[in-house]
């Protein structure tokens, strides 16, 4: 599977594009934006060598191996995404706003993708950013089913800058259904299923509401009902970044003094980093594809799903430079290398000496958005309480698996708060579906937050989000935790008639 690194002097010089993406964003800067036909994308598998044992895993390309798509804001998406599995699958444009029906999700939006099966998308385009696609069907997403998503800014067509895609995933060789069944089946049986070891303490659970209203038992562990939080609760085989591991990382050429732009999207399925530049300054201009004032640093928190877009200036000398992301609460870590032509690259092992602390909402409170929602009044609040049993392994919302769902409801062009009050002993990054929200309190502390798909509220945390209700139909809010999501934590935000 090939990830597209565009060198954009290339592109500027004429030079033959390399890529279907290359060649698409090569017509836009030249100005010659051509009515296009749609860009096929290829839902399929692929055999992935980790760690010198082979995988299958799906692939998610164009049919000249391209892996996602690379667009620019103000044309159409325009994609035929054909199903080449022997078995339903169905892909969402994470972060994109399409009309409800095309947004991917099986039971709210549009019926799963039938075995060589073939659906046609075409909408608008007008927010650039970094986003990402992935399927909403099972727990597929586990084993790659996902690919990056990336919307150019017309405006920026000019920049002397080389775009830098690092797409970031939890890899396991085992089944994940089996995964998600010991989770489930709970307690004791935990070393054997890639399931973590390292929470033999019970967190606490929820608000003592089970989905069918009764006071929630404990589970086994009951009497030692300790406040430990738990960080990571499945065990992977490897992390990877652009499929790849330290043992044989991607090593993106970049001219001595060249100025990057880091495009960072965390595809994992249950795993928070925290991305590390090494000896580079980085300064964070995007969140989930969307403009923040920036923020200088050399780390930066990213939760499941989330996006970071890092600019970075090289030295003007010659050199290698690992780009890490290191497992929060751990020291495993995965990473790409940014290399002169002449640059050294020294191997790093999987495992740092730094272990990343848990990701919560330090960066967050820093942000703020460079264009933020408009000031008005709030027509509609809503709660939302993150509820659950780590012991059970059941993940609510109210209290409610999806299918006993109370949907949330908004009427078109109100303008809608949430506040999400996580009561478990786990960190959820919650993401709506349709909608560009602003972070507007943390922990009921106001702030002009980041504009956003998805935010991670921590352990007994409070994070309220606001968006104005612009587009009707049925939209998917959840944990994306996938194995939270696959066990209850999914909603609805529905638009009244
Ligand atoms: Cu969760």
């Amino acid at each position: 599977m090939k990830f597209g690194q565009i060198d954009r002097r290339q592109l500027l010089q004429g030079v033959a594009c390399f890529s279907l993406a290359g060649c698409a964003l090569d017509r836009f800067v030249t100005g010659a934006h051509a009515a296009s036909s749609a860009t096929v994308l290829n839902v399929d598998s692929r055999v992935l060598d980790v760690n010198g044992k082979a995988a299958k895993v799906y692939g998610l390309t164009q049919p000249n191996g391209f892996a996602g798509l690379e667009t620019a804001a103000g044309s159409n998406f325009q994609v035929s995404l054909v199903n080449r599995l022997d078995h339903d699958t169905l892909v969402h444009w994470h972060g994109l706003t399409p009309p409800s029906n095309q947004d991917g999700v099986p039971g709210l939006s549009q019926p799963p993708l039938k075995a060589k099966g073939r659906y046609e998308y075409k909408f608008p385009l007008e927010r650039p950013g970094t986003y990402w696609m992935h399927s909403h069907v099972g727990l597929q997403e586990q084993k790659l089913l996902a690919a990056p998503l990336i919307v150019h800014d017309p405006a920026e067509a000019g920049l002397d800058e080389q775009n830098v895609v690092i797409m970031l995933h939890d890899f396991t060789h085992k089944d994940p259904v089996e995964i998600l069944h010991k989770l489930r089946s709970g307690g004791n049986g935990q070393h054997d299923a890639g399931i973590s070891k390292s929470e033999g303490a019970m967190p606490m659970a929820g608000n003592g509401m089970s989905m069918d209203g009764k006071t929630m038992d404990m589970g086994t562990g009951g009497m030692a009902m300790a406040m430990e939080m738990d960080l990571n609760d499945v065990e992977f085989d490897a992390y990877l970044a652009n499929d790849r591991t330290l043992a044989d990382p991607e090593v993106v050429r970049v001219e001595a003094g060249a100025k990057v732009r880091l495009r960072i999207i965390n595809a994992a399925a249950s795993t928070n980093f925290v991305l590390d530049l090494g000896t580079l300054e980085g300064s964070l201009i995007a969140v989930d594809g969307q403009p923040v004032m920036p923020v200088p640093g050399r780390r930066f928190e990213i939760a499941i799903a989330q996006r970071l877009d890092i600019r970075v200036a090289l030295p003007s000398g010659n050199g290698g430079y690992p780009i890490l992301a290191i497992r929060e609460g751990d020291r495993a870590r995965t990473g790409i290398y940014l290399a002169t032509r002449s640059g050294t690259v020294a191997k790093l092992a999987d495992a740092g000496a730094f272990e990343a602390p848990p990701v919560r909402l330090d960066l967050e409170q820093r942000l703020r958005a460079t264009t933020p929602l408009t000031s008005r009044s709030v027509n509609r609040r809503l709660e939302l309480n993150l509820t659950g049993s780590m012991a059970r392994y059941i993940w609510t919302l109210n209290g409610r698996i999806y299918e006993d769902r109370i949907p949330l409801k908004a009427a078109k062009n109100e303008r809608v708060e949430i506040v999400m009050h996580n009561q478990t002993g786990m960190a959820h990054p919650m993401h709506l579906h349709g909608h560009i929200f602003q972070v507007v309190a943390l922990n009921g502390k106001p702030l002009a937050g980041a504009m956003r798909d998805t935010v991670i509220v921590p352990p007994k945390g409070r994070v309220t989000i606001a968006f104005d209700a612009d587009n009707p139909g049925r939209w998917a809010f959840h944990c994306h935790n996938l194995y939270h999501m696959a066990s209850g934590m999914f909603t609805s935000l529905e638009y009244e008639a």
